[in-house]
């Protein structure tokens, strides 16, 4: 995908007590992580995103449940079903993302570069596609 995004696959620590999943900044993970939000009680007919960043770097999860991720960095699209809680979606800045198909009682954590600021976002397709061209 341009390299604006790509699968990370994170390690994953199995016994007969289950497995573990463990991330670090920097290393599974290549930026400083700044915030954690999760997305949950999504209804399956919900919609999410339908925006990009201008400089927020991101890696999504589905830890429970699945989605579909919509991304679209103005040249390439491409349809990516997270379903393992151990393989993350990097999402580069510059690229629009939309989500659907949540399964029942998905859990979507995301792991993000900077803290929350809404002047970050485009939230129009043809302003961001303007800029993703003129970059
Ligand atoms: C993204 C996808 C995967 C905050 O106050 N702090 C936060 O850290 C976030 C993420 C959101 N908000 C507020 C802003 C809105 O008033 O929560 C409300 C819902 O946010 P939004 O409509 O942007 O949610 P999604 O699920 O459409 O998008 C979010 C992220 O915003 C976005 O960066 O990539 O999840």
């Amino acid at each position: 995908f341009n390299g604006n995004a790509r699968m990370i696959d994170l390690p994953i620590v199995s016994d007969p007590r289950g497995d573990l999943t463990f991330m670090e900044g920097g290393r599974h993970v290549p930026f400083d992580i700044r915030r954690v939000y999760y997305l949950y009680n999504v209804p399956v007919d919900s919609e999410r995103g339908g925006h990009a960043h201008r400089e927020l770097e991101q890696v999504i999860f589905a830890l429970s449940g699945s989605f579909r991720m919509k991304i679209d960095d103005g040249t390439t699209q491409a349809d990516v079903w997270l379903r393992n809680p151990r393989k993350g979606l990097y999402i580069k800045n510059m690229v629009w993302r939309e989500m659907d198909n949540f399964s029942q009682g998905a859990v979507c954590m995301v792991l993000a570069s900077h803290f929350y600021d809404e002047a970050d976002y485009y939230r129009d397709y043809s302003e961001f596609l303007a800029a993703s061209q003129a970059a």
